[in-house]
């Protein structure tokens, strides 16, 4: 799988933009880790997979390429949505002109709902991950590891002798709690720096503290099934990212932190309890004044 990090992204923007070596300013860029993919990664590395994240917002498209020379992959993984599609599918099809015998494997929110269109619109894809991907991506790579077809791997969309296969969805994760920790150390958040308006201190680092959301906005793509992490299982993630990475600031990325006012509660007790020295901010609905106005 992908990447590593290794270039300040400071330098790399004074690089790229002239104006903003000349002023000699630090630019603020909005770029976090993705925790799509972060989330695959605990699984692959128990198997015995050598795991690298690579941020490609941060690298020229040569940039990419070059470490992915350097790295040499058996498989790439790549989180796509529909924003990035048109860029996405320019860049997996060039990198599948280099990488020809990598292969290419996608998920995310936009393969999940156009299937079918991934392998329209673009030719490097080998395999569509639907839905959440790590069981999913851990035994593909198994299989593939063993030189099978996938055929029994619930959640994938792929070509088997010239049909497109699906294989049956896979289930979600019930209970979120047993999933591991993401893979923060591949993308070291020291390294990051997200929009001014998402952080209050630095190192800064983001937490899914739950899945899903059940109301129906209709502009809104998210899964309306929803399950959510204890109060205490979140704590833990946020004392490792503390006490491992002295991270000092924490975004929530669920898609309403307050919809269990009893869990909003037992979290900021964990927080105190634990004398954890952390800002944290969250996205709310107004649905749960009584719950925002406590926090
Ligand atoms: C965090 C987040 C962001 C962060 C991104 C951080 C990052 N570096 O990834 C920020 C703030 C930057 C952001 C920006 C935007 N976002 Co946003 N964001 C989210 C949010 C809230 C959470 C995503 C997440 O991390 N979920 C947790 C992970 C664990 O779940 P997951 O992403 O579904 O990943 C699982 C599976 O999809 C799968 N999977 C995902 N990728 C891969 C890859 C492989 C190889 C495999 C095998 C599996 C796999 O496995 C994962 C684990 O189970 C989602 C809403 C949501 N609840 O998902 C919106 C969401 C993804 N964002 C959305 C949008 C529209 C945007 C913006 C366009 C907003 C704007 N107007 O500027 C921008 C554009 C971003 C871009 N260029 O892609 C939409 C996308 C809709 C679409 N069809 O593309 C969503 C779905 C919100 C919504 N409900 O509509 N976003
Ligand atoms: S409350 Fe937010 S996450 Fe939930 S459906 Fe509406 S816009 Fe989407």
């Amino acid at each position: 799988m992908l990447a590593c990090w290794e270039q300040d992204q400071h330098d790399f923007m004074n690089e790229r933009i002239p104006l903003f070596k000349w002023l000699k300013i630090k630019p603020l860029v909005n770029v976090v880790p993705s925790p799509s993919l972060l989330y695959l990664a605990p699984y692959i590395i128990d198997d015995g997979h050598d795991v690298h994240y690579l941020e490609g917002l941060f690298f020229t498209f040569e940039n990419v390429m070059d470490r992915l020379s350097a790295l040499q992959p058996d498989v790439i993984g790549v989180t796509l949505t529909s924003v990035d599609w048109e860029n996405s599918r320019w860049m997996i099809t060039e990198m599948k002109k280099l990488f020809s015998d990598a292969i290419v494997v996608v998920g995310g929110i936009h393969p999940t709902l156009w299937q079918e269109r991934c392998f329209q619109e673009c030719d490097g894809i080998d395999y569509v991950v639907k839905g959440e991907g790590e069981y999913t991506m851990r035994e593909l790579l198994n299989c593939l590891q063993k030189k099978e077809i996938p055929l029994e791997v619930p959640g994938l969309v792929f070509f088997h002798e010239g049909q497109l296969v699906k294989t049956p969805d896979r289930e979600t994760v019930e209970d979120i709690d047993s999933l591991p920790m993401p893979a923060h150390q591949l993308a070291p958040p020291d390294k990051y720096l997200p929009s001014p308006t998402f952080y209050n201190r630095l190192p800064h680092a983001n937490i899914i503290g739950a899945r899903g959301c059940p109301y129906l906005c209709t502009f809104c793509h998210t899964d309306r099934h929803v399950r959510m992490r204890s109060a205490a299982n979140i704590a833990d993630e946020i004392e490792w990212l503390v006490k491992e990475q002295g991270i000092k600031d924490i975004a929530f990325w669920d898609d309403t932190f307050t919809l269990s006012e009893k869990r909003a509660l037992e979290f900021c007790d964990e927080i105190l309890r634990r004398g954890l020295d952390v800002d944290w901010a969250v996205h709310s609905f107004h649905g749960q004044p009584r719950t925002a106005g406590l926090l």
